[in-house]
């Protein structure tokens, strides 16, 4: 009976620890890069990025890949800046990573196929400690996180978090309610 007791508080224990530690929350975040290579022959490159995140199979345990979204194409630039806001559920201390493919688009029927601009890993822990850690300091506040890209080695993909503006209440407007006091000399 004891024992039974105890083991229900060891195991009530470790729920509220680990719900504790591993707390979740949506990231969202856009891409740009610089200093991609040129990978087109008469104009500069069309790049793109595919996104993907690491997920684990629970029948073998096995960690796989999966695409999670993708930029639209930016023609002729090597420092392009993409519109898209990616959203990203995020369990604190869990290994998560993210893998970003950025490519040429090549469409013609010369060149069918789209160019390698370089690829890049992350650990999700480490863009939070980044960030975190850069944020840091007031003084000198980093906006966005740069990854340098490989195969074939050239330029880097910046990763800049999205926060939400707080709206304000314009304080002209609480000025013009409140109504002016009267005074006695006219
Ligand atoms: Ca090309
Ligand atoms: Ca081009």
């Amino acid at each position: 009976m004891v024992k039974n007791l105890s083991c229900t508080i060891i195991c009530a224990t470790f729920q509220l620890i680990t719900a504790f530690l591993v707390q979740s929350h949506v990231l969202k975040f856009k891409l740009s890069a610089i200093n991609l290579p040129n990978a087109d022959l008469d104009s500069p490159s069309d790049p793109y990025v595919q996104l993907f995140r690491t997920t684990w199979t629970r029948e073998d345990f096995h960690l796989n890949w999966e695409k999670f979204g993708e930029t639209a194409v930016k023609p002729n630039t090597l420092n392009p800046s993409w519109d898209e806001v990616f959203e990203y559920e995020y369990f604190n201390g869990t290994t998560q990573k993210w893998g970003f493919l950025v490519k040429d688009l090549d469409d013609s029927w010369l060149n069918p196929f789209d160019d390698p601009l370089g690829r890049v890993e992350i650990n999700v822990d480490d863009y939070m400690f980044q960030l975190k850690h850069s944020n840091s300091n007031e003084k000198k506040p980093v906006n966005y996180i740069q990854l340098f890209l490989s195969q074939p080695i050239g330029g880097s993909l910046l990763v800049t978090p999205v926060v939400e503006q707080v709206e304000t209440q314009p304080e002209q407007e609480s000025a013009e309610e409140t109504p002016a006091p009267e005074t006695g000399t006219r």
